[in-house]
């Protein structure tokens, strides 16, 4: 009977590749789900370590770390969160230090805004920028904006470069009315952003991907800036500022070109020498 034989190895041989299939996406699942298994809520700093930034605004001061730029145009209110504190028509910012070692693998920041947003009234979560001067007109960094007009607000991740573009828009009303949620940004070595977002007290469910490496960085900062109209000029609020360290450079650089005349030899490696 070959060809029942060869019928009967075939199945076995289909159906080792879908178990391993099964398991392997059960696997990979399990995985996914423990990297998203982070609760949207208060940030313990002293069980979390390796982080450029962590802040709960518990110590109700915009020290440690130290918070600068407009630091007049905000307080920390009672219940421990960063507040616009403005008057009038305004845009206000602050800004920390994440060191310049490189580009963090993750970002966690708690926004309410008790309005719906609109091109007037609305906040950018500075990611990285190379100023700690984040209404600087030279800046260069990549931001998070969150109000538009209309009703559709998404949250678009803009890589700003003496000028503005959009990278990607995350889902239409995420965050239209009144938005109050935690965000979380990833960043890999390949340049994969993602982001996502979480109901306070929810698990954190992915709105947007985009592939953009970031470019080398000098001094890097994050931080918080807020446009706003006097009728919400203080209600703006910010808790739970996460970033965390970059991640060591284990690569280390390789030549890649060497160029010699009578006077001069010149090497080129594959990243840049400090
Ligand atoms: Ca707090
Ligand atoms: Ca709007």
């Amino acid at each position: 009977m070959p060809y029942n034989l060869t019928h009967t190895l075939y199945l076995l041989s289909a159906w080792r590749y879908i178990f391993r299939r099964v398991a392997y996406l059960a696997l990979y699942g399990y995985i996914i789900c423990q990297t998203m298994d982070i609760a949207a809520q208060a940030i313990d700093c002293a069980i979390l370590s390796d982080y450029a930034v962590c802040d709960p605004f518990a110590d109700a001061n915009l020290l440690n770390p130290t918070w600068s730029g407009d630091a007049a145009a905000f307080i920390v209110n009672a219940n421990a969160e960063l507040q616009s504190n403005g008057s009038g028509t305004d845009t206000i910012a602050l800004s920390t230090p994440i060191g310049s070692s490189g580009v963090p693998t993750e970002w966690v920041i708690k926004v309410r805004m008790e309005f719906d947003p609109s091109d007037n009234n609305r906040s950018s979560i500075y990611l990285l920028a190379d100023q700690a001067d984040l209404k600087s007109p030279t800046l260069s960094g990549y931001y998070l904006r969150l109000g538009e007009n209309g009703a559709a607000d998404a949250i678009s991740l803009y890589r700003q470069n003496n000028g503005v573009s959009s990278l990607v828009r995350g889902s239409d009303a995420t965050v239209a009315f009144a938005p109050d949620l935690y965000i979380r940004v990833t960043y890999n070595e390949s340049g994969e952003w993602n982001i996502y977002t979480a109901a306070v007290g929810g698990s954190y469910v992915l709105d947007a991907s985009v592939n953009e490496p970031v470019p080398s960085f000098g001094a890097s900062f994050m931080g918080v800036w807020c446009k706003h109209t006097a009728t919400n000029a203080t209600k703006f609020f910010f808790d739970d500022i996460y970033v965390a360290n970059p991640p060591l450079d284990t690569t280390p650089p390789i030549v890649v070109g060497v160029n010699a005349s009578p006077n001069l030899v010149s090497v080129a490696f594959s990243e840049a020498i400090p």
